[in-house]
């Protein structure tokens, strides 16, 4: 595998490198620095074991070369106190030393290479291309994996975005960005249930925009857009936050009011009917004009008794709604009941 890395490949990697290089012998250590300048351009030197081990605390490095015999704490010594600190650092041992006690200790210490002195051109190539090729596939490889979990993590971020922007998307209308029939579909017969385990209120509101045809005919079919979304608006600032608002059909809107009896759902139908009429809705292209428009609408509240399914109740808030156009539009109706 280390064959693979050719000598520029290899260089230019142990230039980047830090190396910390401990012997005794000032002519040992001259000498091996000399070839090691072909290697290594940061490389801090240590004359003793002692010192080796305090440089090794002092800063960081990525390769050990080490003498073994030397005063005041000798190569081995120091190995072992740098191994109970770094169990990774790759060490070569340089030695004249080729008893097997010595090499047992060394392999026993996970040493990573060796220089049997005298150390020539050769012998340290092919012991720095064995060491520092396997650190270089370890850290392209860290590399590697380090920029394959970044891409998992963007992908999976994109992939979450899409997922909340694809459920945003189906449950609203693009027009007026209001729910859409999809999520009352959805929701609706489970703000019933809730509604009726807990024995709490439930009004729903159906509402229809009076003679909007004629809007579209007259005005055309964008300022129609402009006025079903200055509409959505208006729903959206009278009701509460808990309050569904969706946009049934066409013109016609729906509002599912939970926690709400027939009175409040009144009220709330009273508060849309007048501020919908009161409103001064510009034409979009003509200065100064306005356009004013009508609602009727259709209330129900849910009998926790008898309502089980959310159709009953659409379809009495319809049928209330479409009394109050045949009646005059401009209204509001109660089921069986007119209030004006
Ligand atoms: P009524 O008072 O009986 O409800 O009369 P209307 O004219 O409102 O009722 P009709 O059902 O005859 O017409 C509804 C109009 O709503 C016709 C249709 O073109 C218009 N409409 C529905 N959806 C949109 C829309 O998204 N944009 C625009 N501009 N118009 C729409
Ligand atoms: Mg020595
Ligand atoms: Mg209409
Ligand atoms: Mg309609």
């Amino acid at each position: 595998m280390y064959k693979d890395l050719d000598m520029k490949k290899l260089v230019n990697f142990t230039k980047t490198l830090k190396l910390l290089y401990v012997e005794d012998n000032k002519e040992s250590r001259d000498s091996l620095e000399g070839l090691l300048k072909n290697f290594f351009s940061d490389i801090t030197l240590a004359d003793d074991g002692l010192a080796g081990l305090e440089e090794f605390k002092s800063a960081s490095f990525d390769l050990i070369i080490t003498d073994i015999k030397m005063p005041k704490m000798n190569g081995i010594e120091m190995i072992e106190k740098i191994r109970e600190i770094d169990e990774e650092i790759p060490i070569i041992v340089s030695t004249a030393h080729q008893d097997q006690e010595f090499l047992i200790s060394c392999i026993n210490l996970g040493t990573n290479g060796y220089l049997l002195k005298p150390i020539n051109h050769k012998q340290l190539t092919r012991t720095i291309k064995f060491v520092c090729g396997k650190l270089y596939y370890q850290k392209e490889n860290k590399k590697y994996e380090e920029s394959l979990e970044a891409l998992v993590k963007e992908r999976t971020e994109e992939l979450q975005m899409t997922t909340e922007q694809l459920a945003i998307i189906a449950n609203k209308d693009s027009l007026t960005n209001l729910y859409n029939r999809r999520y009352f579909n959805d929701t609706s017969q489970m703000l019933l249930n809730l509604a009726r385990r807990n024995r709490d209120g439930l009004s729903l509101l159906m509402m229809d925009i009076d003679r909007f045809k004629v809007v579209n005919d007259v005005y055309g079919h964008l300022v129609g857009d402009s006025v079903l979304q200055e509409l959505a608006a208006t729903l959206l600032e009278i009701t509460r936050d808990s309050d569904v608002v969706i946009r049934f059909g066409g013109e016609e809107f729906v509002i599912l009011l939970p926690h709400t009896h027939l009175e409040g759902a009144v009220q709330i139908a009273q508060k849309i009917r007048t501020t919908v009429k009161n409103l001064e809705i510009p034409i979009k292209g003509s200065v100064d004009k306005i356009l004013k428009i009508t609602l009727s609408i259709g209330v129900t509240e849910c009998y926790c008794d008898d309502d089980k399914c959310i159709d009953t109740l659409i379809h009495r808030a319809d049928e209330a709604m479409y009394e109050a156009k045949r009646t005059g539009r401009d209204k509001i109706i109660i089921y069986e009941k007119e209030v004006k």
